[in-house]
C-alpha cells in the first residue's frame, strides 16, 4: 500500500496562549467533563485533508504556497460546546475576513484535490475537550486572547502509544504582498 499521512491545515497558537487556555480550562471545567487536548496540540484547524499520499502532499503544498493573503489578528473571546461532535472549544466572536478567506481557499484547493470537504461552513475554533458529550456549563470567557497571526502550518496528525500527536510539516508566511506588487 502506498504510503500515507493524516493532515490538516492549521493556525498554531503561541505557546504562552496555549499555556493560558490550559490554565483556564482547568479552573473552569471538571475532569469528567472530557478529555483535554494536549496543550502542545491545542490549535485551530482551517481545512482537514484526511489520509493523504506523497504525491497529493507536494500538490496541496504547491497550491498553498501561491495562497497570498494578508496577516491578522485573532482574538479569542468566545467559548462554547458542540454535543453532537461533543467537543467543548474557544472562538472568535467575530473572525476576521482574512481567517475566512484562508480558510475557504485553503478547503477549495483540498476539494479540487479530491479530499472531502465536509458541507458544513466553516467555524474556525480551538478545540480544548473531546468526548465531551455531557452537557456541561461553559463560563462566559472573562477574557480576549488576541494575538497576530503571520503564518498557518500543514500538520500530520499521529497516533501513537494511545496518544494523537501534531507535527508541523511545513509553514508558509501571510502577507506575503510582494509577489502582487511584482505582478504591477
Ligand atoms: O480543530 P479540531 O480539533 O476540531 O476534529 C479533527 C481536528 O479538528 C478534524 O481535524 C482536526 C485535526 O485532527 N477532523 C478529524 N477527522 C475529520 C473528518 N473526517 C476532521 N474534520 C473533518 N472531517
Amino acid at each position: 500500500m502506498p504510503e500515507s499521512k493524516r493532515l490538516f491545515f492549521a493556525i498554531e497558537l503561541p505557546a504562552p496562549v496555549q499555556r493560558k487556555i490550559v490554565r483556564w480550562r482547568a479552573e473552569h471545567f471538571p475532569s469528567e467533563a472530557g478529555r483535554p487536548v494536549a496543550a502542545a496540540n491545542l490549535h485551530l484547524t482551517l481545512a482537514f485533508l484526511g489520509d493523504v499520499s506523497v504525491e497529493k502532499q507536494r500538490a496541496l503544498a504547491a497550491q498553498a504556497g501561491r495562497i497570498t493573503q494578508p496577516e491578522f489578528t485573532l482574538q479569542l473571546d468566545d467559548a462554547g460546546q458542540w454535543l453532537r461532535s461533543r467537543v467543548v472549544w474557544l472562538g472568535t466572536r467575530q473572525p476576521p475576513r482574512g481567517l475566512l478567506q484562508l480558510a475557504n481557499m485553503l478547503r477549495a484547493q483540498a476539494a479540487r484535490s479530491g479530499c472531502h470537504q465536509s458541507p458544513q461552513p466553516f467555524h474556525p475554533h480551538v478545540t480544548l475537550l473531546r468526548d465531551a458529550g455531557q452537557a456541561v456549563a461553559i463560563p462566559p470567557p472573562g477574557f480576549q486572547w488576541a494575538f497576530p497571526v503571520k503564518e498557518f502550518a500543514l500538520y500530520e496528525s499521529v497516533f501513537a502509544r494511545g496518544r494523537t500527536r501534531y507535527t508541523p510539516l511545513q509553514r508558509w508566511t501571510l502577507g506575503n504582498t510582494q509577489r502582487n506588487s511584482d505582478e504591477v
